[in-house]
């Protein structure tokens, strides 16, 4: 690892403390060096609040120090009013003569123009050190603003032998089943805390009636997404509890939308993915989790719209049942939770 590296790998640990908290911004964090030393350190905290490279500035006692400084961020220095001032503007005005560009801003308002304004001024730039590092720490924003639709991530569970849900026993009330245990189940509940939106198909619903918070951790509840086209989904219920922002898609007009419960009529015969997306992209959803079951979950693998793909294989058997969704399977890490396997796939295409 060189020098720049070493700098920038910094910038994203700083970053990461604004987890959870930046949206919609990006988490940014920036150091800045003199000597090769460390003279101040900053990251975004909230949106609306200074940006990383503002708090890095600040942070340093001696300012004559800067004019002969370097300063890292982990993404590109923004060149635009938003609701704080550019960033470029201030690194300008302290006259720092070397920026480190960890990756450029894909948010069209900044896009490169940051890093030319930086160089028209006369700074020394370097752009793309740990880039790929530096992507992935933003990978929802990226998604967002450069596919134009949130970051997609598949999760469901599978029996041992590939089964998503047991054979429904016919006239007898079917209760659902778990395959996980219970660590992993709280292991959910804390992905879905990390996303803005998590859908579940009809199915589901109906047989579940899934809450599809986040009960077992503390954080955020994501926003509810539903597809009931023929609104066979009871009134009763949790999904219209009202508790949670909860958009519902389908194709009858004479639904009508509460504060909280949000109908979208969308075209049935149509492929419902991109009406899907898109009504998302409006509402700025970054990342939503698909939570099955099989036929929702094999549409976005079908329409190969999804970036990441989290499978749990249980310890159980079905023999018979509901096949578990079928996955070109691309780069695959493994890990255990407990007696549960875990399964992370990352869509690369
Ligand atoms: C930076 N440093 O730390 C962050 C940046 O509305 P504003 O003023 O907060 O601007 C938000 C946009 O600025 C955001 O969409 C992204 O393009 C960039 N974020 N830029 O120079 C930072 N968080
Ligand atoms: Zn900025």
């Amino acid at each position: 690892m060189n020098t720049h590296e070493k700098y920038i790998k910094r910038c994203i640990e700083l970053a990461q403390n604004g987890f959870g908290t930046t949206y919609p911004n990006p988490m940014v964090g920036s150091v800045i060096v003199y000597n090769d030393k460390i003279i101040g350190e900053g990251w975004h905290k909230k949106a609306g609040e200074p940006h990383a490279e503002v708090n890095a500035i600040r942070s340093v006692k001696d300012k004559s120090l800067l004019k002969k400084a370097t300063i890292y961020v982990s993404l590109e220095p923004c060149s635009h009013f938003g609701k704080t001032p550019p960033c470029c503007d201030l690194i300008i005005a302290n006259e720092i003569p070397n920026v480190v560009v960890g990756t450029v801003d894909p948010n069209e308002k900044v896009a490169g123009n940051g890093i030319k304004k930086l160089i028209a001024a006369g700074a020394n730039v370097v752009v793309g050190v740990l880039e790929n590092e530096c992507n992935e720490l933003n990978k929802r924003f990226f998604t967002f603003h450069q596919k134009r639709r949130p970051y997609i991530i598949l999760k469901w569970a599978e029996s041992q032998d590939g089964f998503l849900a047991p054979e429904k026993i016919l006239n007898q009330e079917r209760k659902p089943v778990w395959i996980t245990n219970t660590y992993s189940r709280q292991l959910v509940h804390k992905w879905r805390s990390e996303e803005q939106a998590i859908l579940a198909g009809t199915q589901t619903v109906v047989d579940d009636n899934p809450k599809l918070n986040t009960r077992n951790w503390s954080g955020n509840n994501p926003v509810r997404v539903v597809l009931d086209q023929n609104n066979r989904i009871s009134k009763e219920s949790f999904i219209f509890d009202n508790s949670v922002k909860t958009i519902l898609f389908t194709k009858s007009e004479n639904q009508f939308s509460t504060e909280n419960t949000i109908f979208e009529v969308i075209d049935f015969n149509q492929n419902v993915i991109p009406q899907i997306i898109a009504v998302l992209y409006q509402n700025q959803i970054q990342s939503i989790i698909i939570e099955g079951g099989l036929q929702t979950l094999q549409s976005f693998i079908d329409a190969n719209i999804w970036d990441e793909a989290r499978i749990f294989i249980g310890k159980i058997n079905f023999n018979k049942g509901t096949t578990a969704p079928v996955l070109q399977k691309k780069t695959t890490t493994k890990t255990y939770i407990q007696t549960d396997e875990l399964i992370n796939v990352r869509n690369h295409d």
